[in-house]
């Protein structure tokens, strides 16, 4: 720990990029707190930035080079890729070589990654997963605006009368942003619309949700559009001085000419809900349209983002206070690699692949190594391998064996390449078995930088830990390689303000207003300056302040400076009979992408234990699927084994399963795994939310789980899931298939010690059985297996390695699975907080408590985030229900 006053930093998930401040208490302790001053979230942080304390341990690290299995130093190790790539080069081209990178690198690592790829080894091979993200997003902008720019900033949620989110599950994956919309709408009134195929927590604010059917977002702003014409909402001025191409939008769109209610069949819903929608959007000056992954994610994504956009064209909202088209990035760092040129298709500083733009990186770079053709795009990246084009990649902060759509193809590309490269600071991910070097990666608190949020605003991510073992930061691993491969001259940094000063030269170098990325006025601040860097929101004038806002002058980036519509219809595209259900997948409250790092915490592993699928009640009963059962979901790519969760509220048809779990923490609840490698043809941009499946029940032969403080080896059992309890790790176990592997706690756990007490109880009827090891009196491990459906609830159980001493009445409880005397327990429903449902549920009960309000006074529970305060109204909802019965 540097020092005893709080480090103000930011947070490493979301885009949001809420600021934290950090109070060192001991050795990797850290009490997390939300920073006031921060203009993003001021001093609010959800349940994930507020458990960033639980994170910071030293499990799961990696903390040494490592080559073919066995350590290696940083000399050897850097002196072996160096070779590798060089004589990958030489042989077969710059071409053959790859960097796949991430939105959660830091600025100045992006940077240097971008700069030895594009800049020196001359190839356009890096791209980074934000291509899985927000590509599509970047396109739409460009092609509308002529530069990749969100034009907004958060403040116009709290100055909207109307929010459009779609394709957003805002609630739970931007919920300081969220939260903010939601105060100010206590005082303003604000409208909200959520437009998804799914009923999420979201839904539970909003005024009106469209349940639109799967990938039918095209027709419904097609729709819009036109009607927006019709019905005299267009800013005649606006369209006529600021815009171009309006007529060609509507030619293409209006082909059929679909009537209102025409569109609400096809869109999946009621047509006097598409009428409100469209009136509200009428009528209502200051509006916003969030989209994020259920636009962007669609193989049609680009022109979904352009059909939102041109609603906001149309009306001349943009821009101004309270109104725009907002596209919100998934990670915290999305925005600033889109700065640097991280996808493959652009150059760094938001230059594109012009002979004018390469000229003048060439001599800002001073390098005439410049690649002048753009790479390929992450998922092509991987096929490349696949094919044996590429032959050796170096993968910096993602995890595609996971992240990537079709994973079983990506994981045979890894397997293929000659050299793969994993850059990561945990160790054991799904993708660091195909590595044949690790490297150890300075992680969240221990390095220094830059990232940029989804208003444009750059904050400083800021060190308060050392750094541990041998790891080091991105950028200082990638200016070594550069060295090695004889580029010392280009990559003289020695710390990470170097980088971000030449970075902002370049932004301002040979500008002169023709690119709105401009951060020049910070190119030439001190290291002091550096550290000291307050917050501030991009471009900044030559005073160096920021801007809140663009294009509210209607001065577009563009050739004739004016703004432009992109119509495009929707094709129907024919179902397969064989995989007659749709899958859809997205993000949980509490969890990050794979789980390295949201999985370390026990509060926010407390949730959601097992990997599931989001099941229709009709749907599961015509394949006799109940609650809680075990189901296989199989499409032309690969299948997954996972819980069934029946919601009645989901649409027929529709399938939700999390993105989260992976080969680490499951047997097979990797979703990446189902999902087809559909793209967008224009932005690359994998379609994850579309993907036909099919659907079949599993019948288990026994369930078990297994609580130890040590992880054991659950690789041979057809269903296991681990999670992360206090002092250890609780699995859920099943065997499925084949001849019984029933599992025994002295095989699992290992010989007991020779003074380990066991306890034992048999049902010999039914062939169930609980077996628990004591020592010094204090739970070791323990094992429940059962032959039928019921295992007794497991919060009451996960708690007791943490307990002391042992005594007769809860021994006889553990045989039992039951608390002796109803301890309250039940499920974590506020991770912030630590607020349990039980504790929820009696204080509903005992002082009558009537809204969410009421409950947070009493116990807390929503008070922070208040991501978790649609599930506080659904227990006060239940109470009601059962005092009206
Ligand atoms: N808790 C948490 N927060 C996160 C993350 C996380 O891992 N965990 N990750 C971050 C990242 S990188 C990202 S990109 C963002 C993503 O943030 P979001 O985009 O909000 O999250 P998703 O859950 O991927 O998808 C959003 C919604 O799109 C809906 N959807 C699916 N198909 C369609 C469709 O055809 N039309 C419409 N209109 N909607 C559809 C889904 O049902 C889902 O509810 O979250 C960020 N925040
Ligand atoms: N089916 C489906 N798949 C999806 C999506 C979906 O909605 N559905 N969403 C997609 C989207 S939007 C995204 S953003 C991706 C996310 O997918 P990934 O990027 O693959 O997911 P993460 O788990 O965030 O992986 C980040 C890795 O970097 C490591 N890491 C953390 N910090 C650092 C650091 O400072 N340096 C280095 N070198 N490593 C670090 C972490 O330990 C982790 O292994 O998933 C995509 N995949
Ligand atoms: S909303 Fe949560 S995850 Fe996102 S930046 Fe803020 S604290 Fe971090
Ligand atoms: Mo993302």
């Amino acid at each position: 720990m540097k020092n005893s006053v709080p480090t103000k930093t930011t947070c490493p998930y979301c885009g949001v990029g809420c600021g934290v401040s950090v109070q060192g208490t001991a050795a990797r302790q850290a009490v997390i707190a939300g920073d006031v001053s921060h203009p993003a979230n001021r001093g609010r942080l959800c349940s994930k930035g507020s458990m960033l304390g639980e994170t910071i341990g030293l499990e799961r690290r990696l903390l040494h080079p490592r080559f073919d299995g066995k350590r290696v130093g940083w000399d050897e190790a850097l002196g072996e890729m160096a070779k590798r790539f060089s004589e990958t080069i030489e042989r077969h081209g710059p071409d053959a070589v790859a960097f796949y990178v991430s939105g959660q690198l830091l600025t100045e690592d992006y940077y240097v990654a971008n700069k030895l790829m594009k800049g020196f080894i001359g190839s356009g091979n890096i791209d980074t997963n934000s291509r899985l993200c927000m590509s599509s997003a970047v396109a739409g902008h460009k092609r509308a605006f002529g530069e990749d720019i969100v034009p907004g900033c958060y403040e116009d949620f709290e100055q909207a009368d109307l929010v459009v989110l779609v394709g957003s599950n805002t609630a739970w994956c931007h919920p300081i942003l969220y939260r903010r919309l939601l105060e100010s709408r206590e005082e303003r009134g604000t409208r909200i619309v959520v437009i998804d195929p799914r009923r999420t927590a979201t839904c539970d604010d909003a005024d009106l949700h469209l349940a639109i059917a799967p990938g039918a977002d095209l027709d419904l702003f097609n729709i819009l559009l036109r009607e927006l014409h019709a019905r005299g909402a267009m800013d005649h001025a606006f369209v006529e001085n600021h815009t171009e191409e309006l007529q060609n939008a509507l030619d293409v769109i209006s082909a059929g000419a679909p009537t209102v209610a025409e569109t609400s069949v096809a869109c999946g819903i009621a047509p006097e809900d598409l009428e409100t929608f469209i009136r509200w959007f009428a009528e209502t000056e200051r509006t916003i349209t969030l989209f994020s992954q259920g636009i962007n994610q669609s193989e049609k994504g680009v022109d979904q983002v352009n059909a939102i956009i041109n609603c906001h064209l149309l009306t001349g909202r943009i821009g101004r206070p309270g109104m725009g088209p907002s596209s919100m990035t998934g990670q915290p760092n999305a925005m600033g690699g889109r700065e640097v040129g991280g996808l493959a298709g652009q150059l760094a500083a938001h230059l594109e692949f012009s002979n004018e733009a390469c000229n003048l990186l060439s001599r800002f770079w001073k390098t005439d190594r410049l690649t002048r053709k753009p790479g390929r795009k992450a998922v092509d990246m991987f096929d490349a391998m696949a094919d044996g084009k590429i032959k050796a990649v170096w993968i910096m902060a993602t995890n595609p064996a996971v992240s990537l759509p079709n994973s079983n193809r990506v994981r045979a590309a890894l397997e293929r390449c000659d050299f793969v490269v994993l850059s990561d600071c945990v160790e054991g991910t799904d993708t660091g078995a195909y590595a044949d070097m690790l490297l150890p990666a300075a992680a969240w608190g221990e390095k220094d930088g830059t990232v940029t949020n989804s208003e444009r605003r750059i904050s400083r991510q800021r060190a308060f830990l050392d750094l541990p073992g041998e790891a080091q930061p991105d950028w200082w691993i990638v200016t070594q390689l550069a060295r090695r491969l004889g580029f010392e001259d280009a990559f003289p940094y020695e710390n990470a303000a170097d980088i971000f000063r030449e970075h902002a030269a370049l932004s301002a170098f040979e500008n002169d207003g023709s690119r709105v990325f401009d951060i020049g006025a910070l190119a030439g601040i001190s290291d002091d300056e550096y550290e000291a860097l307050r917050p501030v929101q991009w471009p900044l004038g030559a005073d160096g302040a920021g801007a809140a806002r663009l294009f509210g002058d209607g001065v577009f980036p563009a050739a004739g400076g004016k703004a432009k519509f992109v119509g495009a219809s929707s094709q129907v595209v024919s179902g397969d009979p064989a995989f007659p259900l749709v899958l859809n997948s997205g993000r949980l409250r509490d969890q990050w992408h794979t789980m390295t790092r949201t999985g370390l915490s026990v509060t926010l592993s407390a949730n959601e234990p097992e990997p599931f699928v989001e099941i229709h009640p009709d749907d599961a009963r015509a394949r006799n699927i109940g609650e809680g059962h075990l189901v296989r979901l199989e499409t032309g790519q690969g299948d997954a084994i996972t819980r069934a969760r029946i919601i009645p509220e989901g649409r027929r048809g529709a399938l939700f399963m999390p993105i989260h779990w992976s080969d680490m923490n499951s047997a097979a609840g990797t979703v990446g795994r189902l999902v087809h490698a559909l793209t967008d043809p224009l932005s690359g941009q994998p379609a994850f939310k579309n993907t036909p499946v099919r659907l079949s029940p599993l019948e288990p032969l026994w369930q078990a789980f297994c609580l130890t403080r040590h992880e054991i080896d659950a690789s041979g059992f057809d269903y296991w899931a681990r999670r992360k309890v206090q002092d250890g790790y609780l699995y859920e176990l099943a065997g499925l298939f084949g001849e019984e592997r029933i599992p025994e706690l002295g095989v699992l756990a290992g010989s007991s010690a020779a003074d380990d007490e066991e306890i034992e109880m048999r049902d010999g009827r039914r062939g169930s059985f609980r077996q628990a090891r004591l020592r010094q009196g204090r739970l070791e491990c323990c094992l429940l297996v059962s032959r039928d459906v019921c295992l007794p609830a497991r919060d009451w159980l996960a708690g007791l390695l943490a307990a002391d001493i042992l005594d007769d009445e809860t021994r006889r409880a553990l045989l039992s699975g039951r608390p002796a005397s109803g301890v309250g327990q039940g499920p974590v429903v506020c991770a912030c907080m630590g607020v349990r449902a039980d504790t929820i549920v009696d204080a509903i009960a005992e002082h009558a408590l009537t809204n969410v309000k009421e409950v947070g006074e009493c116990t807390g529970a929503g008070t922070n985030c208040g991501s978790c305060r649609a599930d506080i109204r659904k227990l006060i909802d239940e109470r009601q229900r059962e005092e009206a019965a």
